[in-house]
């Protein structure tokens, strides 16, 4: 158990049908805080997967406990955004943590994440895959793309400050999530970049760490051509917004 005094990490993770993922990442984070001796809870929030992932979840909290594993389940599928904000509302931990279900971030960053935060006791701590050491793995020349393309339009209409703003890979002090949140008007895809442009407009401090990022094994990425098109009408909105 972790030492009094000491800060609680709470884990956003929002899946849907990451069945094979699931039992990988959680037990992955419960080894990284646990050999960091750091009090923590992995908040799993299923929009009602197909594949059966929350029954995989249950079996989780059963093995590793209530109070480590919060299970904060929906009727459907109703988008990434609200996922977070529905995570959030239940959370204890005084820091919070976002990530994807499917491996593509892996735990062994979050002591870095960490360190970092402290360092210069920082509001968000971001993690980058485009400076500073960070990269990606596994993608096709296609997806690549994408995401360069993505975060060059992003980073082009909305001049953020931070290097990898459609990467998804951080660590938030909670009340400047929430105020973060409360700011933020989209709710796909765009969500969590529109939130990085509103943590520079309510002047924040940002942190960065590299991470390196690699592509799912198990399972398929959402992100779809409605998706894509999805985040091109959410960045100009949030473009003319600003
Ligand atoms: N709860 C919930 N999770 C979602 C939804 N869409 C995607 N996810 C999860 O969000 C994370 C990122 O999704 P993913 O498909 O890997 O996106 P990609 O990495 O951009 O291809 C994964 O953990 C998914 O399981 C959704 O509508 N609801
Ligand atoms: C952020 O900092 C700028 C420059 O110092 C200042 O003009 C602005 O009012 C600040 N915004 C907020 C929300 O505090
Ligand atoms: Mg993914």
């Amino acid at each position: 158990m972790a030492p009094k005094g000491q800060h609680k990490y709470s884990v956003l993770l929002p899946t849907y049908n990451e069945r094979e993922n699931l039992p990988i990442i959680t037990w992955m984070l419960v080894k990284a805080f646990k050999d960091n001796e750091l009090d923590f809870e992995i908040i799993i929030i299923d929009d009602a997967s197909p594949d059966g992932t929350l029954e995989i979840a249950k079996q989780l909290q059963a093995a590793f406990g209530a109070d480590r594993i919060v299970l904060r389940p929906r009727a459907g599928k109703l988008g990434l955004g609200t996922a977070y904000i529905h995570g959030i509302e239940h959370a204890t931990g005084d820091y919070v943590f976002i990530m994807d279900a499917d491996m593509s971030h892996h735990p062994k960053f979050i002591p870095d994440f960490i360190k970092k935060q402290k360092e210069g006791n920082f509001d968000v701590v971001t993690g980058t895959r485009y400076a500073l050491g960070g990269g990606v793995h596994g993608w096709d020349l296609r997806r690549k793309l994408t995401s360069r393309v993505a975060n060059f339009l992003a980073d082009t209409l909305l001049t953020p400050g931070v290097s990898d703003l459609t990467g998804s890979f951080r660590l938030y002090k909670k009340p400047v999530l929430e105020a973060m949140i409360r700011a933020t008007k989209s709710k796909g895809y765009v969500f969590q970049m529109e939130m990085m442009v509103r943590a520079r407009q309510m002047n924040f401090t940002i942190g960065e760490v590299p991470i390196t990022f690699v592509d799912r094994v198990f399972g398929e990425s959402k992100l779809g051509a409605a998706e894509i098109v999805g985040y091109l009408k959410g960045l100009i909105t949030l473009a003319m917004d600003i």
